[in-house]
């Protein structure tokens, strides 16, 4: 059975709901750490291999210059970060990274473009990169900002398996973060990807100085999709110096593990990706995020910009644990 299956398989767990009132997240959030812990690992045991973890490798192949006003990004033309803008990888280029994730153990490559939304012609690179990576056996996934539904469809045609598109936040804290673009254009996007048919992938960010209530919101909204993403990224913030959110406060390492509880609570068919910000995370911390039923991981010393554990530390990490990466 091919991952895409089993995971679209999994969205359709027995009992997802899709009714997840904001008072029910919340309710969730303030459960005492042990139950809500019980109650997550009792989840994800029965939906998933709780010992298996799924793993992508990222590769930024159009990074910097980016003209939007994310707060968090260290991509966004306007903060100085250091980051130089660059133009899209060639093709060549591209695979070679691939083939070297493959060969590392990677079961997905997730190319990811610093875009406000791509052009036609962005689109085209894009479906021939898409179908290279296909064709050495990877699932593919991409991130290249809003879609339009004829894009979303053109990429569904060279063999896309995923597409990353994160709402980040609650919609009340989202304008606090963002102002370039919509909490609603995300939305637009996000059903271009579904009813194109590419399986979604949509998280979003904790630790930008947002409230309990800004993680209900966003554990509800996702929740609340007409069919639940089947792969959820949930981030720590990487605090990069130039941004805006530099000097963010540094979240309790508990409160990101409940963040993960609760999404896996209310999304039990869902791959919970911990994923930003493992570079700075203890090995407890991150067990207790397997243990609260996160099931993915980014493997490869870069995420898109900045640094993520080498792989050594992380197959120890998964020796350590008996895990194993998803077949
Ligand atoms: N430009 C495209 C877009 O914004 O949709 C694709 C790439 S963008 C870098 C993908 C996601 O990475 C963002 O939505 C955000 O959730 C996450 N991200 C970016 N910078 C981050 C940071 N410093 N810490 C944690 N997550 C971050
Ligand atoms: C996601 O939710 N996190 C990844 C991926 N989707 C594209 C990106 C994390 C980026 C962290 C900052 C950087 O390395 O530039
Ligand atoms: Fe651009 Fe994406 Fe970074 Fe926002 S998150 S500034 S859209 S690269």
């Amino acid at each position: 059975m091919s991952l895409s299956h089993h995971v679209s398989a999994g969205v359709m767990a027995a009992g997802a709901r899709h009714d997840w009132t904001r008072e029910d997240v919340r309710a969730l959030f303030a459960l005492p750490f042990p139950e809500l812990m019980f109650r997550a690992a009792s989840v994800h045991r029965e939906n998933f291999d709780p010992t298996e973890v799924q793993i992508s490798t990222l590769l930024s192949i159009k990074t910097g210059g980016c003209p939007e006003d994310c707060a968090y990004c260290p991509q966004a033309a306007r903060y100085d970060t250091g980051v130089k803008a660059e133009k899209l990888m060639a093709l060549d280029a591209v695979l070679a990274e691939a083939r070297a994730a493959k060969e590392s153990g990677a079961s997905r490559f997730c190319m990811g473009a610093a875009w406000r939304s791509p052009k036609d012609r962005d689109i085209e690179n894009v479906c021939a990169m898409v179908e290279g990576v296909r064709a050495l056996g990877l699932e593919t996934c991409a991130t290249l900002g809003m879609l339009s539904g004829d894009q979303a469809r053109r990429l569904k045609q060279s063999g896309l398996d995923y597409y990353n598109h994160n709402l980040d936040t609650s919609p009340e804290f989202y304008g606090a973060v963002i102002t370039t673009r919509t909490y609603d254009d995300r939305l637009d996007t996000l059903a271009h990807v579904r009813d194109a048919g590419i399986n979604v992938c949509c998280g979003g960010i904790v630790g930008m100085g947002e409230g309990v209530e800004d993680r209900v919101g966003m554990i509800a909204t996702l929740a609340g999709l007409p069919v639940h993403p089947e792969s959820v990224p949930i981030n720590m913030l990487v605090a990069v110096e130039g941004t805006p959110l530099a000097a963010s406060a540094k979240l309790d390492p508990l409160d990101f593990v409940r963040t993960i509880a609760v999404a896996r609570i209310c999304m039990p068919g869902s791959v919970v990706r911990l994923s930003a910000g493992r570079e700075d995370m203890s090995a407890e911390t991150q067990a207790l995020c397997f243990l609260a039923g996160a099931n993915s991981i980014f493997y490869g010393p870069k995420l898109l910009t900045t640094p993520n554990p080498g792989r050594d530390r992380d197959m120890a990490l998964l020796d350590n644990l008996g895990m194993r990466p998803m077949a």
